[in-house]
């Protein structure tokens, strides 16, 4: 196969661009929304998806609650309709995100549909990259992103322009307009450091003598770590995890051997803290990788020089994350376009 002549591939380094146009059109979009929708002093924010669009929840409800003050909270589409009183409150107003590429993953399409059967103090708006899909005609309100839409199965521009585009919602309801324009800088800003991002991952995932891969990332970091273990998992089946960063001693170390890779999503929180675990992992032997907001002590980080905050440089972790599961999968000479196992929609029936 030739190395390059995959959709996964043009997909990962399309982001730039669609990015760019993912912040020219989500502002106004939100802008019609939020005249209509019911956002109380007390509103608590749900995010709820599958898969990446699962992990995408749960970094968005960090991201969320940090900047709005919001309470947010991820759920998995299933437990919104199997498990709904365990995540759900009657108490307060509820906007909820229902997030799927797709559109049509019936597991979110059930949820929202559920929600509303079931939830009058909720209001739905669909995040997908179809503007035609089952998704938006079951939701209150839809940010549709039909220019990152995919031909793979796995995830890439389209977790993160849906991610790009719930930061810009993020800032637009909490009034943060310093923060709107750190994203606005990004697409500039990953221009600049693809092709890093691109050898770091390369590097990585091209190492044969690599047999167990460790992604940690804090608070809103951490559903991006998810997400690099199923990038992992679904283009290589590689043996991986993820873990909050201080979480790591207490048990997964024990994980870890000479053969290990450790790649820790690092910012200004908690820095200090989080490069004594990177000793700590070091001490036993691992590849340790930072990918960081501070300046490179050894050749193993990769460091964006800018001065956003971590907040706003969430997003940019992705792209490196990406390179390091297509060059595993290049390397071991699997089809990043054609995983196990997989199809680009899970579909399942209703039972009432
Ligand atoms: C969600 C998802 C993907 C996964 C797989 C099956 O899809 O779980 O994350 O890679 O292909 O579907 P969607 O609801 O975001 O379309």
């Amino acid at each position: 196969m030739n190395l390059h002549m995959n959709n996964t591939y043009q997909e990962i380094n399309n982001q730039p661009v669609s990015w760019k146009e993912t912040l020219e059109k989500v502002p106004a979009i939100w802008k019609e929304i939020e005249k209509q929708i019911n956002l109380a002093e007390n509103t608590q924010f749900v995010f709820v998806g599958c898969g990446s669009s699962y992990y995408l929840s749960q970094t968005a409800a960090s991201l969320f609650q940090e900047a709005t003050k919001k309470q947010a909270k991820a759920i998995p589409a299933s437990e919104v309709f199997l498990s709904d009183e365990s995540v759900l409150t009657r108490d307060v107003p509820v906007v909820a995100f229902i997030i799927s590429r797709s559109g049509t993953t019936s597991e979110s399409v059930i949820a929202a549909q559920f929600l509303k059967e079931n939830y009058g103090n909720v209001q739905t708006v669909g995040v997908s990259c179809y503007s035609d899909k089952t998704l938006t005609e079951v939701t209150d309100f839809a940010i549709a992103l039909d220019h990152s839409k995919e031909q793979s199965v796995v995830m890439t521009q389209s977790f993160t322009n849906m991610l790009l585009a719930l930061q810009i919602v993020a800032t637009m309801i909490s009034k943060k307009e310093n923060l709107l324009e750190e994203l606005h800088q990004l697409p500039q800003i990953l221009t600049q450091y693809i092709e890093q991002m691109e050898s770091f991952g390369r590097k990585l995932g091209e190492d044969a003598t690599r047999d167990y891969y460790v992604f940690l990332g804090l608070g809103k970091y951490y559903g991006i770590s998810k997400e690099a273990t199923l990038k992992l998992k679904e283009m290589t089946q590689v043996y991986c995890h993820c873990y909050n960063p201080l979480e790591f001693r207490h048990g997964p170390i024990s994980m870890i051997t000479p053969k290990s890779a450790a790649v820790v999503l690092s910012g200004e929180q908690g820095a200090t803290y989080i490069s004594e675990v990177v000793q700590d992992i070091k001490k036993y032997g691992a590849n340790t990788l930072t990918i960081t907001s501070r300046k490179a002590q050894n050749g193993n980080n990769l460091w964006f020089e800018s001065t956003i905050s971590d907040w706003a440089r969430t997003v940019l972790y992705m792209p490196t994350l990406h390179f390091i599961a297509y060059y595993k999968a290049t390397s071991l000479g699997l089809n990043p376009d054609k995983p196990r196992n997989l199809t680009q929609v899970v579909k399942i029936n209703r039972h009432d």
